[in-house]
């Protein structure tokens, strides 16, 4: 066993390192059917941003095509992309939203 004694190891690195998750962007997507007011509410609902957010990232889809709702694990991304389709199907809106590695 070590220098320590059996069981005491000796700490060769000032902190253990907590390994981060590889960060993962979700985007929305435009379309011409979704209503500006749901995407609002989807950006609002989903990703706790304010009303003055949620109308700007929408505005920033509109009229450029894409725009980035957050940065997640891959885990909670997945969860979010899930949560806004299923929740968009369910209004019958086409509304597009998907991952990308950040
Ligand atoms: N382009 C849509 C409209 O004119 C609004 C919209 C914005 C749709 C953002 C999707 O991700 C989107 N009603």
């Amino acid at each position: 066993e070590g220098p320590g004694g059996p069981g005491l190891g000796i700490a060769t690195r000032a902190r253990t390192r907590t390994k981060k998750p590889t960060p993962y962007k979700v985007l929305m997507l435009n379309d011409d059917y979704t209503p500006m007011e749901f995407v609002v509410d989807v950006l609002q609902r989903f990703f706790r941003m304010d009303l003055e957010q949620a109308t700007r990232v929408m505005l920033h889809v509109h009229q450029r095509g894409v725009g980035v709702c957050g940065v997640f694990s891959y885990e909670v991304a997945e969860t979010k992309v899930n949560q806004v389709m299923d929740y968009a199907r369910q209004n019958q809106h086409p509304l597009q939203c998907t991952l990308e590695h950040a």
